[in-house]
């Protein structure tokens, strides 16, 4: 299958009557190693391409930047050769990383990796030297044919090596961050989270939004998913645990399967947009642990799902039209209740609550709303704000083409 199949929105055009790429959004770059995984992960994780045909990916032989603009996740992705060095003086490190907002390194875990831990310190001390704002973050990649003592060992050893050859650069005041990911599960979606949550400005606004959500309406856990990437942009402060991260994030596989089986036919026959609908759902019989298995890293759940998958790829002017917003309430037998609701048609809440507490769902509803309204505030502020900024970078010329 082509790339093409699978891309929404690309520098080069305006395919779906969107504006084209502007020069000036915060940039995440992909480096490392040739076949390390990086355009794997960006086809997988910003275009749904299903984790396996990944196999038949050729290399990459020059930058591909992606626009990717979806409510508040507002960014550039640029998918680098790993066979360029684009330090030497023949390219514009200033032009390529004067902007940067995240430098993601990938590294193969499954290969020999030292290397990749050359590669990584020669690029973070380059980059560091022509931009000390950006941050990086350091992918050990494919970790999924390894065990956990491995991945951990792996880990701590990669670490110690980069923190070793930092000291003797005596540029040991440089952060990095490290997560073990595999495209294969839920890994890369929950680096992803974090990484793009630095980059979100409006972060602990959002987060503000979701404690007072919680705590008013006893709630004990909620995400705020992008609803095609499955990255949560915000959560409430109390602990993140990959399960119930899991849990949530197969939810919306679950609800958009439903809403392409059951849903897109009545909507398309209406004439109106299609959206998740009002999908209800009691599994309680069904679900004996909070568990889902829904389709392998959940992806495999966006096979049929083309065309609402394209309408929402291709919609990003959302936050402002009115619609019936879609909802959904999965009771697991451990008594917990997950309740989904739709912020709009990029955005959902997803909320952790006990059943007792959900016996008060009017009051839930009524906070939601109040949530709802809030988020959309935010989103129309920023907005504003972001195109204020980005006509002023205009007027100062920016140039876009750096591939070469
Ligand atoms: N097992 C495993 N293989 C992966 C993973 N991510 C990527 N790959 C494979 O690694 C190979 C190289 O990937 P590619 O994205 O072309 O690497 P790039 O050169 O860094 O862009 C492909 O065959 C992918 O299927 C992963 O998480 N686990
Ligand atoms: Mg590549």
């Amino acid at each position: 299958m082509e790339y093409d199949d699978y891309r929404y929105q690309t520098d080069n055009g305006s395919e779906s009557g969107q504006e084209t790429t502007t020069g000036h959004k915060p940039r995440i770059l992909l480096m490392g190693l040739q076949r390390s995984g990086k355009s794997s992960i960006q086809r997988v994780v910003f275009n749904k391409m299903p984790p396996n045909d990944t196999l038949y990916l050729e290399s990459t032989t020059k930058i591909q930047k992606e626009d990717v603009t979806r409510s508040f996740i507002d960014f550039q992705v640029w998918d680098f050769p790993g066979q360029i060095n684009f330090f030497e003086t023949a390219y514009d490190s200033q032009e390529i990383f004067g902007e940067v907002g995240a430098l993601i390194f990938v590294i193969d875990a499954q290969d020999d990796y030292r290397e990749a831990v050359n590669r990584l310190h020669y690029t973070v001390t380059s980059a560091y030297r022509v931009n000390p704002n950006i941050t990086f973050e350091v992918l050990i990649h494919k970790v999924d044919g390894l065990s956990d003592d491995y991945k951990i060992d792996t880990q701590r050893d990669i670490q110690q090596r980069t923190a070793d050859a930092l000291a003797d650069a005596q540029m040991e005041h440089i952060q990095l961050s490290y997560y073990l990911t595999s495209i294969y599960d839920h890994s890369i979606y929950e680096a992803f989270s974090k990484i793009i949550q630095k980059l979100i400005r409006e972060l602990p606004t959002l987060e503000n939004l979701l404690n007072v959500l919680c705590s008013n309406s006893g709630i004990d856990k909620a995400y705020l998913f992008d609803t095609l990437t499955k990255i949560y942009i915000a959560t409430d402060s109390s602990p993140v645990d990959m399960q119930s991260y899991e849990i949530c994030s197969d939810m919306i596989d679950v609800i958009i399967d439903i809403e392409c089986i059951y849903g897109a036919q009545n909507s398309a026959s209406n004439g109106t947009t299609p959206s998740i609908n009002d999908v209800e759902e009691d599994r309680s019989a069904t679900l004996s642990s909070p568990s889902l298995s829904v389709g392998n890293g959940g992806v495999n759940g966006f096979g049929g799902a083309d065309s609402l998958q394209e309408q929402l790829m291709s919609d990003t002017s959302v936050a402002s039209e009115p619609e019936a917003e879609a909802s959904s309430l999965i009771k697991l037998t451990n008594g917990d209740v997950l309740y989904l609701r739709e912020v709009n048609r990029l955005l959902v809440l997803i909320c952790i609550l006990r059943q007792e507490s959900f016996e008060k769902h009017g009051l839930i509803d009524y906070n939601f709303q109040c949530f709802k309204e809030a988020i959309t505030d935010v989103f129309e502020f920023s907005n504003t704000r972001n195109k204020l900024n980005s006509q002023l970078a205009d007027g100062n010329e920016l140039v876009n083409n750096t591939s070469e």
